[in-house]
Order: structure tokens, then C-alpha cells, then sequence
């Protein structure tokens, strides 16, 4: 029998090294290794601390280890963690409850992964098409933007316009059109009879923070409305407080009738996502046509219930607005000094930096050694997303190092 190797504490070095051979090569991290977090800091193996502006692709709302998030983890852990939902458990019904009252909508589909929610409300989306809305069977469309990121499962790259994220992948699954995204119009000729549903980011995040002209969503609203079709809002991303709302339709007061939710959902612990809708859409699963493992599984409905209730109090959409605005300030001071534009709503910014002065990836290896961790989305493009509990100081202290960094 062989004895497993001690393993001895590796360094960062050490680590990074150890990955190369035994780890799929699907992303080119920083080079940190990080060992502890809390709040807004992370700490790598040898101790050096710093300020996470990714915060998880906006799965850190609430900070890393959010005392309310890991006690309701560590009481449930002590209980229960997993059923199926094959059988009830005691946690489901308070974390539907309160997700639905939240959102002001009826019914919830618990998922894990924002994919997963995403890939549910296709699958909704085109069963109400057939059986309440009449469309032919299998003729349903599904109308979604240019520059959509969704998720990473093959229907969802079927309908990605980016190459890197779909090339490779096919045969795609079909019933789905692309129009240019902020284009009422565009949107209102793609629509049909056979339109199921318009899928949209209501800000597109991997994009860049791309924020649509005021309006555009009441637009959509209105034009699914009259055509008889269904708004699914993927909020997975600019949800749960990020934008200064509690949901990035919330600013222009709009209700879509699927909303999909999912990153900081799970508080930055257990993946949790949903699907939250009115009981006419929800409705038409019936028992055996939809499911998951861990759907709904308990240890994930107490971590969505403490999350629910973080978020009820309204402090964090209040946190991301007010500071959004020393983002906005901090990020208008740079502009002409090394930044060419920026797109910002709540703790949320797409920053755009002179190519001369490097890419985005430069631009993130050169915070790093600030002490600062961002994340490019595409060429000279970073996005800023800190967990909401960041303080003034600390988000002063992350421009004055971007400052730096573009001097
Ligand atoms: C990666 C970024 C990418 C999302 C929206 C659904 C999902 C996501 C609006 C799927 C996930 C993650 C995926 C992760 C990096 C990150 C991301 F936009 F947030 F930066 F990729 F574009 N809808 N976004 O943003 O949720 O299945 O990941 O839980 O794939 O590299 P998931």
C-alpha cells in the first residue's frame, strides 16, 4: 500500500507549479495563491494581503466569509446538508418564500449554477411556447443579444457571438436569434410568432459593464408584452445589490416574468441559483419533467435564506450606491489619465485603458503588485466589482493604486 506524500506547506511558487500538470488549462489565473479572506482582503500563502475588486465575478456581494452567511452554513452543516428533493426539507420552503417576496414574483425553481438557471428558463421558456402561448412543437425561438455571456454549456454557447467562448463546441443547438443588443427595433423585428422568450443581461457584464440607454428595458418590457412573449432577466451577475438595486431592472422599475439569479445567491459559499417567475410560467412543470441533485438541497436553501435576509434590510443596495458614486468620481479623475471611458452603475464598473499603456491583462498583473486584484474582461477592458461592504477607504485606496498604475 502506498503511503500518501506529506505534504509539507508549498509556497505560492510551489503551488502555481503543482497546478500545471494535473489541472485543466481553462484559465490563466493572476499569479497568487490565495489562502484566507475576510471581508473585502485576501491573503496569499506567504501573507501578503489584498484588496479583491472581483469579488468572485460579483459571487462576493457580501464579502469573503460574511459572519451572517457562515454562521447559517455552520448551523446547517451541524443539521442536515443534502435530501434530493425526493424527499421535503425544513430550509426550502422559508428560502422560496422569501426569494419570492424579494422579487415580487410567485414561484421559484432552485438551482446550483447560474448555467443552470439559465438553461432551465430555455427549457420553461419553450414549454409555455407550446402549451400556453401555441407555438408548434420544437418551432420555438428564443431571442437573445450580441455580446450575451450566459454560461458555458453547449445550448448556452450556441447562442454566444463569442468565438473564443463557442468555437470548437458545435453542433449547436438551434432556436435561438441574435439581435444587436440596446436596439428596440432589432429586438421588435426578430420577434414572431415562434418567440418564446427574450433572454437578456439587463447590464452585460462580461461585455464590459455595458449599460443599455435609459428606457431600453421598459422597451423590451413593452414590446414582450404586446407580442405575447416572455422577459427573462439574467440578473446573475448584476443582481442581489451590485448596481445600487436590488435587481438592475429595479431601476427603471421594470418586472420581467422570469428572473434568473444565481453567483451571490450562495453568499460566496455553495453555489445557489434560481429561477423566480410567475406561477403561469413556473407552472407548467409538472413532477419527473425537470430536476437536479442539489437543487433546493438544505445547506443551500439556509445560506439563500441568510442571503435573502441581508438583502431585505436594504443596506448593501444603499452601500452600492453611495459609494458607487466615489467609484464614478474616482473613475471620472482618470479619465484622460490613462483611461479612455468607463461604463459604472453602483460598485460596478467596465474601465477602458489606453492600450498604449497595456491590456487588460497587464493592467491586472500591475495592480497585483499594488495589492489590488481585478479582473480584464476583453483587450485593454477591466472590470471593477468589490464586495459591497468595501469602505470608502479602501475603494479610495484601490483608484489611488489604478492611479498609479496608469501614471
Ligand atoms: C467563467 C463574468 C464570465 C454570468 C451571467 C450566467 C452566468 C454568468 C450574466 C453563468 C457567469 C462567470 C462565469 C465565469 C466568469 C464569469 C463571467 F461575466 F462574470 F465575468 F465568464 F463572463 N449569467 N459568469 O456572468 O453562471 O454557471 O458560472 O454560475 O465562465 O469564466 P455560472
Amino acid at each position: 500500500m502506498t503511503v500518501a506524500p506529506v505534504r509539507t506547506a508549498r509556497s505560492s511558487a510551489e503551488l502555481i507549479s503543482a497546478e500545471a500538470p494535473v489541472l485543466a488549462h481553462n484559465y490563466h489565473p493572476l499569479p497568487v495563491v490565495v489562502a484566507r479572506a475576510e471581508g473585502t482582503w485576501v491573503e496569499d500563502v506567504e501573507g501578503r494581503r489584498y484588496l479583491d475588486l472581483l469579488a468572485g465575478y460579483s459571487a462576493l456581494n457580501f464579502g469573503h466569509r460574511h459572519p451572517a452567511l457562515i454562521e447559517a452554513a455552520h448551523r446547517q452543516l451541524d443539521q442536515l446538508t443534502l435530501t434530493s428533493r425526493a424527499f421535503h426539507n425544513d430550509r426550502l420552503a422559508g428560502f422560496a418564500e422569501g426569494l419570492a417576496e424579494l422579487t415580487g414574483l410567485d414561484m421559484v425553481l432552485p438551482m446550483n449554477t447560474g448555467a443552470e438557471a439559465v438553461e432551465s428558463a430555455v427549457k420553461v421558456a419553450r414549454k409555455w411556447a407550446y402549451e400556453v402561448k401555441g407555438v408548434p412543437a420544437d418551432r420555438a425561438t428564443i431571442v437573445v443579444a450580441d455580446g450575451n455571456f450566459h454560461g458555458r454549456t453547449t445550448t448556452i454557447v450556441s447562442f454566444s457571438t463569442d468565438e473564443s467562448a463557442r468555437a470548437g463546441f458545435g453542433p449547436f443547438t438551434p432556436g435561438f436569434r441574435v439581435v444587436p443588443y440596446n436596439d428596440l427595433a432589432a429586438l421588435e423585428a426578430a420577434i414572431d410568432e415562434t418567440t418564446a422568450a427574450v433572454l437578456l443581461e439587463p447590464i452585460q457584464g462580461e461585455a464590459g459593464v455595458v449599460i443599455p440607454d435609459d428606457g431600453y428595458l421598459t422597451g423590451v418590457r413593452d414590446l414582450t408584452r404586446r407580442a405575447g412573449c416572455l422577459f427573462i432577466a439574467d440578473e446573475i451577475q448584476s443582481g442581489l445589490g451590485r448596481t445600487g438595486r436590488t435587481l438592475a431592472v429595479d431601476h427603471e422599475s421594470v418586472r420581467p416574468d422570469m428572473l434568473l439569479l444565481g453567483k451571490a445567491l450562495g453568499g460566496g459559499i455553495v453555489p445557489v441559483s434560481a429561477v423566480v417567475a410567475g406561477r403561469d410560467v413556473l407552472g407548467v412543470l409538472r413532477p419527473g419533467e425537470h430536476g437536479s441533485t442539489f437543487g433546493g438541497n438544505p445547506l443551500s436553501a439556509a445560506v439563500g435564506s441568510a442571503v435573502v435576509d441581508l438583502l431585505a434590510t436594504g443596506e448593501f443596495q444603499r452601500r452600492a450606491a453611495d459609494l458607487g458614486e466615489v467609484l464614478r468620481n474616482g473613475l471620472e479623475a482618470l479619465t484622460g489619465k490613462g483611461v479612455t471611458g468607463f461604463r459604472a452603475r453602483g460598485l460596478w464598473a467596465g474601465v477602458d485603458i489606453d492600450p498604449a499603456i497595456g491590456t487588460g491583462r497587464r493592467i491586472s498583473e500591475l495592480l497585483l503588485a499594488e495589492g489590488v486584484l481585478v479582473k480584464d474582461t476583453h483587450g485593454s477592458t477591466i472590470r471593477l466589482a468589490p464586495p459591497l461592504t468595501i469602505t470608502r477607504e479602501e475603494l479610495e485606496s484601490a483608484l489611488a493604486a489604478l492611479g498609479r498604475v496608469l501614471g
